[in-house]
């Protein structure tokens, strides 16, 4: 493991949501460089807790338990509900009912700052000819992208309402390495994904403010201009993959959405459209 990214950042209690998760795997070593206690929530089993680690594992749709991981917190990172198209219920509890629970015990507790992981499948339906920012309007490529939509929408509410800042992390690919050609355009290494969490949490100012997770690739569809005052600069490139990933692809199927929208096979799958 690296050094902290930022020396300066030191907080007594951050709460990671699903920690469990795929990237919340990964933040969970690096994020405990920045506080004294590190609490990780997640509904699955979250292991053995490492020193300086409180483990509590909650279903993000039961307030009360929501209520009761904040208390104590300084600031959240909130990977945690669900992460894919799935049946409107899940999406439900989790992302809509879970994320009130969630901004609604951040009020109760005093806490002043969340990031937020949303999607880019807020704006999945942009074409890949596009570049959009996050001033555009929003175009989710199903329930899940619109689910996300609604966290960003509650964020800015309880900006304006209640002075809670919120970075909303609309979070690209963030895997190992690429898996396919979108992916080159879309995709967010693990370490890029630490520093956008650090400049979330460290950036003086942010209100509400939207920023396209996503690493340093040449191809891009997401201009973060307006998120500047954030601080984030990646440092990954998924260029160094291209050339396998294009000689295994082969042609482009023009006629398929999901190489002509931004979402990729999100536009055209899910159990509730199914
Ligand atoms: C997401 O929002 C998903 O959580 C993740 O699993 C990826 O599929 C990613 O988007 C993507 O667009 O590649």
């Amino acid at each position: 493991m690296t050094a902290p990214l930022a020396t300066h950042l030191r907080f007594s209690r951050i709460l990671l949501t699903g920690a469990a998760g795929n990237l919340g795997c990964q933040l969970r070593p690096r994020l405990k460089r920045y506080c004294d206690q590190l609490r990780l929530s997640d509904r699955a089993d979250l292991g053995t807790a490492a020193e300086g680690e409180e483990l509590v594992q909650a279903d993000l749709a039961d307030q009360d338990a929501v209520h009761g991981l904040l208390a104590g917190v300084d600031v959240v990172v909130h990977m945690g509900g669900v992460s894919t198209e799935q049946a409107w219920g899940a999406i439900l509890d989790a992302n809509i009912s879970g994320l009130v629970h969630l901004y609604e015990a951040a009020r109760a507790h005093g806490v002043k700052r969340i990031v937020f992981a949303s999607s880019n499948h807020v704006t999945g339906f942009y074409r890949q000819d596009e570049v959009i920012s996050p001033k555009d309007p929003i175009r989710p490529d199903g329930l899940y992208g619109l689910s996300k939509a609604f966290g960003e929408g509650l964020a800015q509410l309880y900006w304006d309402r209640f002075g809670i800042e919120t970075v909303s992390l609309r979070i690209g690919s963030s895997f190992p390495a690429p898996r396919d050609r979108r992916m080159l355009a879309t995709w967010l290494s693990y370490d890029d994904a630490e520093r956008l969490v650090v400049a979330a949490l460290s950036a003086p100012v942010v209100g509400h403010t939207i920023v396209y997770g996503v690493s340093d690739n040449p191809l891009t569809w997401w201009d973060n201009t307006s998120a500047r005052h954030v601080g984030f600069r990646p440092q990954d490139s998924s260029e160094v993959f291209r050339a396998e990933i294009e000689q295994r692809q082969g042609a482009i199927d023009s006629s398929d959405p999901a190489a002509r929208f931004q979402g990729g096979a999100f536009v055209r799958t899910g159990p509730f459209f199914d």
